[in-house]
C-alpha cells in the first residue's frame, strides 16, 4: 500500500498526544496533524469518522505506513522498531524494564485516572481533588523510583520513552495545581526535558490547534 506522510490525530492539550509528538520530533519524522477537539461539538473523538480510526474514542492515533495505530505507547514502540534512531529504549534489558515500568506507571497508573472521561463521571466539584489525588499518589511512587533510576533523565543519561511520558504528566499536574515541591527529582528532570528542542516544538502551547490565548 502506498503510504504518504504520517497523520497524527492529536489534541493540543492531550498529554498522550504530546508523548507521540515528542517521539516524532526526536526521530525527525515529518508528519501532519489532524486536530481532534475533545470538547467541541460534544467531543470530536465520538464522531463515527474518528471511531473508525480508534474505537476507544481517544487521541492519539497515528496513520503511518498504511496502518492506523492507537495507544501512545504502542505507537512509540512501533516508531522505535521501524525508525530506531535515536533509540527511545536502552539496549540493557534492566534499563529497558525501568523505562517500561516508569512509562506504564504514568500511562496506566496516573493518566487514565485523571482523563477527561473519568473526570466527567466524578462531577464538576470533585474533579480537582480527584485528579490531584491520582497524580500525588503516582508521583509519590515515581519520585522514589527515579531516585534509583535517574541520571540526567528518567533512566540514566539518555532520553527514553519514560521521559516522553514524564513531561506531559508534569504539565497535567501543573494544570491541576499539584504542589511539586515534594518531587525534586521529577521537577529537575522535567526542567531539563523542556529545554530540549523536541519537547519544545511538540509542546501544547505550540500546536496548530492551540487556542490563541494559550499560545506561547
Ligand atoms: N492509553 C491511551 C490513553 C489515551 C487518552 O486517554 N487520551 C485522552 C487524551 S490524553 C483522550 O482522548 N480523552 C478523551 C476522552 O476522555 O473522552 C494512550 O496512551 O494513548
Amino acid at each position: 500500500m502506498q503510504a504518504g506522510k504520517p497523520i497524527l490525530y492529536s489534541y493540543f492539550r492531550s498529554s498522550c498526544s504530546w508523548r507521540v509528538r515528542i517521539a516524532l520530533a526526536l526521530k525527525g519524522i515529518d508528519y501532519e496533524i489532524m486536530p481532534i477537539h475533545l470538547t467541541k461539538d460534544g467531543g470530536q473523538q465520538f464522531s463515527e469518522e474518528f471511531q473508525a480510526l480508534n474505537p476507544m474514542k481517544q487521541v492519539p492515533a497515528l496513520k503511518i505506513d498504511g496502518v492506523t495505530i492507537g495507544q501512545s505507547l504502542a505507537i512509540i514502540e512501533y516508531l522505535e522498531e521501524t525508525r530506531p534512531t535515536p533509540p527511545l529504549l536502552p539496549q540493557d534489558p534492566k534499563k529497558r524494564a525501568s523505562v517500561r515500568m516508569i512509562s506504564d506507571l504514568i500511562a496506566a497508573g496516573i493518566q487514565p485516572l485523571q482523563n477527561l472521561s473519568v473526570l466527567k463521571e466524578v462531577g464538576q466539584e470533585n474533579q480537582l481533588p480527584w485528579a490531584q489525588k491520582a497524580i500525588i499518589s503516582g508521583f509519590d511512587a515515581l519520585e522514589r523510583i527515579l531516585q534509583s533510576t535517574a541520571g540526567k533523565y528518567c533512566v540514566g543519561d539518555q532520553v527514553s520513552m519514560a521521559d516522553l511520558c514524564l513531561a506531559p504528566q508534569v504539565a497535567n499536574a501543573e494544570r491541576f495545581k499539584v504542589d511539586l515541591t515534594p518531587y525534586p527529582t521529577i521537577s529537575r528532570i522535567n526542567k531539563t526535558l523542556l529545554a530540549l528542542e523536541a519537547f519544545r516544538v511538540s509542546h501544547p502551547c505550540r500546536q496548530p490547534d492551540t487556542p490563541a490565548e494559550l499560545r506561547a
